[in-house]
Formats: structure tokens, sequence, C-alpha cells
């Protein structure tokens, strides 16, 4: 249902038809799952030396592994099958791995690392390979511990809505197995169709519900995860509330593969909003982007579920690499912001979002709008969104920096990298982002495949140093991976790092488990 009160003349977009020829040709779902078509490597930006503790992969280990597995297509040596696990998806970060291992069993998984651990054989645990920080792929010859093959849901309760299932689980499958239940997950991301809840939590992904729903650490009820050694830890509460001691699960969570291998997880689930509404508005500075947030989180308070925003070199780049995409309104502006509310009262969600939009129009905090009530127009609005990270990689090679800064520095950076590139490269500098969770994506495009080393020296370590200078933190939710193990100091102090170091060496002292990641090497 459509409720069109909004009567200011500037805001001519609110109605269905426009909705309707946003993008002329609307895929099922808004998941993203292909993958870029950048065909140049980093290998020559990321020189970090082969840990010479490990050992080298033989025959004999082979024949190990196929008895662990005891099924032949668990075990993948051939070399055109490895590819897809030796690259990320950005096709940035290459690794040369032999071997790809997918258990179908948390014993499976503990009886491979148990081996490893003895035969000093680094390992990557891989989810779906999503990752924007090179943390999923090997760096050299490291076995991929990939868990697509443990994807089953064990368990949900529908009075506390808590679900129990394996780390394999891709996350949109989890969405399709509650949505009829009318439940929802508490995380949603571009990488929804391939993404596995085990990479989510490793990540502590954060996505456009975070807003809403808070982290992956305030979600995750209970892991079960295998240590280095081969030791199952089964932290697999289901209970919300649990003060005994320490909370061991959150040391897996985040920890991007470095500390154990996640296989089964409890997760809190909300039930699924019945009323949603979403609103794409434009505003000419991104002081009024600002306003707008304030003003949402004033006057929309628990409905509001997802406030993002994006500059026009956003939308200029999903417009050219999307076929399907259409230009939001009649003129170009230079900020858009997505606002999006749910709850579970059509009339009341819908009036609060009117009343809002009234407010901000007559306050002149936007110049132009549109908003949506059905599904498919909702979709449409979201795939401009998060289409973006694609369409940037269709664009060329991308220098990706995710930062959490400052509200009164988080445009600044992407004016100052302008003023800084500015003629160099023929680069495109673009931010965007969960702005309400004080998150911006700022990416720098050039139009070449190939990544630059001089080129980079512009931009780092200067993204960093600003960010620090300015208390943020150089990853808000993509994690720190392989892309910035030696940028940490900026995010982390010394003391902090060594007890990083300490509580690795305890977890893992043959430090097998995803080596040259996380910390710095
Ligand atoms: P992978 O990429 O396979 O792995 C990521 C890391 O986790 C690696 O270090 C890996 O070793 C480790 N890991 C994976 N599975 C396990 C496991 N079971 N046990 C232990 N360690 C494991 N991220 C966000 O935070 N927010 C976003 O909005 C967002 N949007 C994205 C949009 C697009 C189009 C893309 C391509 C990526 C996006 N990402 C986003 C990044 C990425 O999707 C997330 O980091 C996601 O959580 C990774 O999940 P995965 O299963 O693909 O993990
Ligand atoms: C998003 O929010 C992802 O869309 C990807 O975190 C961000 O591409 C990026 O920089
Ligand atoms: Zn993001």
């Amino acid at each position: 249902m459509l409720l069109n009160r909004i009567t200011k003349s500037n805001f001519i977009n609110i109605n269905k038809s426009c909705l309707k020829n946003y993008f002329c040709s609307v895929s099922s779902g808004s998941s993203t799952t292909t993958s870029t078509t950048t065909t140049t490597t980093t290998a020559n930006l990321l020189k970090v030396k082969r840990d010479d503790r490990f050992s080298y992969l033989n025959k004999d280990d082979i024949s190990v592994f196929k008895k662990i597995m005891n099924d032949e297509s668990g075990v993948i040596t051939d070399a055109d099958d490895l590819v897809g696990y030796n690259h990320d998806w950005m096709n940035k970060y290459h690794g040369n791995s032999q071997l790809v291992l997918r258990p179908k069993s948390t014993e499976q998984v503990s009886q491979i690392l148990k081996y490893c651990n003895e035969r000093r054989l680094a390992v990557v645990p891989q989810g779906g390979n999503t990752g924007l920080v090179g943390g999923s792929v090997p760096v050299h010859d490291e076995i991929v511990l990939s868990l697509q093959s443990m994807n089953k849901i064990h368990e949900f309760d529908s009075v506390t809505g808590v679900l129990t299932c394996d780390a394999g689980c891709i996350l949109e499958s989890l969405e399709q197995y509650l949505e009829p239940r009318g439940f929802t997950v508490p995380l949603d991301l571009g990488a929804k169709g391939s993404c596995q809840i085990g990479g989510n939590a490793a990540t502590n992904a954060g996505g456009i519900r975070l807003l809403r729903y808070g982290s992956m650490h305030a979600n995750v009820m209970g892991v079960e995860a295998v240590l280095a050694d081969g030791t199952i830890v089964d932290c697999l509460s289901t209970l919300r509330k649990d003060n005994t001691g320490y909370d061991l699960k959150q040391l897996f969570i985040g920890s991007e593969g470095t500390l154990g291998v996640i296989t089964k997880l409890a997760i809190l689930t909300p039930a699924k909003p019945t009323s949603v509404h979403v609103a794409l508005l434009s505003c000419d500075s991104f002081d009024e982007v600002k306003k707008l947030l304030i003003e949402a989180k004033k006057q929309l308070g628990d409905i509001l579920s997802a406030f993002e925003f994006m500059d026009r070199s956003c939308i200029d780049v999903v417009l050219e690499h999307q076929p399907q995409a259409r230009e939001p309104f009649d003129s170009k502006f230079k900020f858009y912001v997505l606002l999006e509310v749910s709850g579970f009262n059509e009339q009341h969600d819908n009036e609060k979002l009117n009343s809002y939009l009234e407010d901000v129009i007559s306050r002149k905090m936007v110049a132009d709008g549109t908003f949506a009530s059905d599904s498919k127009s909702i979709a449409e609005f979201w795939k401009l969104r998060e289409t973006i990270t694609e369409s940037l990689g269709k664009a060329g090679a991308v220098y990706k920096y995710d930062l959490s800064l400052p509200m009164d520095q988080f445009y600044n950076i992407v004016e100052v990298m302008k003023e800084r590139l500015a003629g160099k490269n023929n680069s495109m500098v673009c931010g965007f982002g969960h702005v309400g969770d004080g998150n911006l994506h700022l990416n720098i495009s050039t139009p070449k495949q190939k990544y630059n080393k001089e080129f980079l020296g512009l931009i780092e370590p200067f993204v960093y140093e600003f960010t620090s200078k300015h208390n943020g933190s150089i990853s808000a939710e993509h994690g720190i991976g392989a892309m910035k193990t030696e940028q940490l100091h900026h995010s982390k102090t010394n003391s902090a790092i060594q007890l990083m170091r300490s509580i690795k060496q305890t977890m893992d002292p043959n430090g097998i488990l995803n080596p040259y990641k996380v910390l710095p090497n």
C-alpha cells in the first residue's frame, strides 16, 4: 500500500511509475554474486616471505586427507578446479594452493587440523570467498579449508528466535528458511547470495542492518569452533544470557580465521518486519545528509532500519556499468540517501515516515526524493546501492578503504583525496556507505585494470594516518585480512597488538591458521 501524503511540489518523484522505470529489468532477489572482470593482480604489492616453519604438501599428505574425508569429491587437487579458491572476489589477491579440502563434519575438520598442525601445514579457512581484504585466499601455498559442504540448518526455536546452523550456510539461504517462519537474519549485505554465515561471523560483518540489529558480536549466541590442534571447542550456547566467565565465542567473531575454524553457530534472529518503506532522497551538501540522519534517529526511532548514503560519483559508476540502472531524479545531485523504515504496523510506520519526510522537505534538507512501499520497487532501490561495489570492479582497478570516522571528518577525507589525486592516473574518488553507523567506504578507481604501486603511494599511508589522527578505525567492517596487517598500528596500540599476539600464540602455537593475515608479519 502506498500512502502518498507528501504534497510539496519539489517532491516530484514520489509515485510508483517512476520506480517502475527505475531499472528496466530486475533479477529476482538483490543478491550480488557475480565476480568482477578485473584481470590483474596485486601480487607485486603484497610481498610477504613464505614462513619457513611450514612444510610443503606431499603425496602422502593427500592420501591421509583422502582417508579422513572418505570421499574424493571433498579433496580438490585439479589445477582448473583450484583456480576459484586461489583468488578473491576482486581478483586482486592470488595464492598458489595445491589443495582444497571440503569437509562435511566438525569431526573431519578436527582430524584435518590435527594432522596439519602435526605436519606444520598452513591452512586458510574459506567461506563464500567474498571478503574484500584478501583474508580468504592463500598468500602462498596454504591448504584451503572450504566450509562449502557444511551447510545444514540444525534447529530453530520459534520462541527465542535462535537458529542453529552449520558455518557454511549461505546467508541468503538462511533468510529463505526464516522468512516463511516470520523471522529474518539480523544481517544483510550485497554479497548475501555467496557469503556464508561462518564467514560473516569470522569477519564480524556489518552491512545495512547493523544500525537496527547490532553487530555479529551482539547476535551470535553460540559458536562451535575447531582449534589449530584439532580440539573442538563447544560454546554453542543458545542462551541470551550466560555470564559464566570469559565469553570465549567472541574471540572467534572477527578473528578472520586466525584463531579457529568456526563450524556451527547459534544466531539470534528477530521477527521479520511486515511493513517496509524505502525513501531515496537527494541533497546538495553532506551537511544536509547529517541533518537528515539526526532527524531520522529522532523522529523514526526504532523503525529506522537503514540509513545509507552515496555520492554522485557512485551513481555515475552504477549508471555506466549496470545496463538496467536509471537516473533516479530529473536532475543530478551531490549526495543521495537511502533510508529504510520497517516495522509491524503499516499505517503507523507509513505515517511516521511521511511526517519525517514532510518535516525535512519543509526545512529544505532534501533537494528531491522518492519513496517505495512494494517489495519490487524496494528491491530496485536497493540495487542502486548494492551494485556500487560490483560496478566499481568493472570500472578498473579499485583501491578500497573501509573507515570509521567521526562525522566532522566523514566526507572530508573524500574531498581531501579528490584534491590529492586530481589529474593523477585518471582516477575517480567516491564515497558511500553506512553513514548511520559512521562507516565510510572510500573507493578510488583507475580505468586501467592494473594496480599501480606509485599511485598507491599517493593514497597510503596518507589515508591511514588521516584516519588515525581523527581517532577513526582503518577497518570498520571488512577486517584486516592480508591487506592491512602492516597498518594495524594505526588503530591498535602496541599493548593491544601484543595481547592479540599472545592470544594467537595460545590458541595456535604453530601459527598454521591463516598465516600472514591480521597480525603484522
Ligand atoms: P570469506 O570471504 O570466505 O572469508 C573472510 C574471512 O573469514 C577470511 O579471513 C576467512 O579465512 C575467514 N573465514 C571464513 N569462514 C570461516 C569459518 N567458518 N571459520 C573461520 N574463519 C572463516 N562486508 C561487510 O561487512 N558489510 C557489507 O556491507 C559488505 N558488502 C559486501 C558487498 C559485496 C558485493 C561484496 C563482494 C562483499 C561485501 N562485504 C561486506 C565483504 C564480505 O562479504 C564479508 O566480509 C563477508 O562476511 C565474508 O563472508 P564469506 O563467507 O565470503 O567469507
Ligand atoms: C558495502 O557496504 C560493502 O556495499 C562494500 O561493504 C563496500 O565496496 C566497498 O567498498
Ligand atoms: Zn559496507
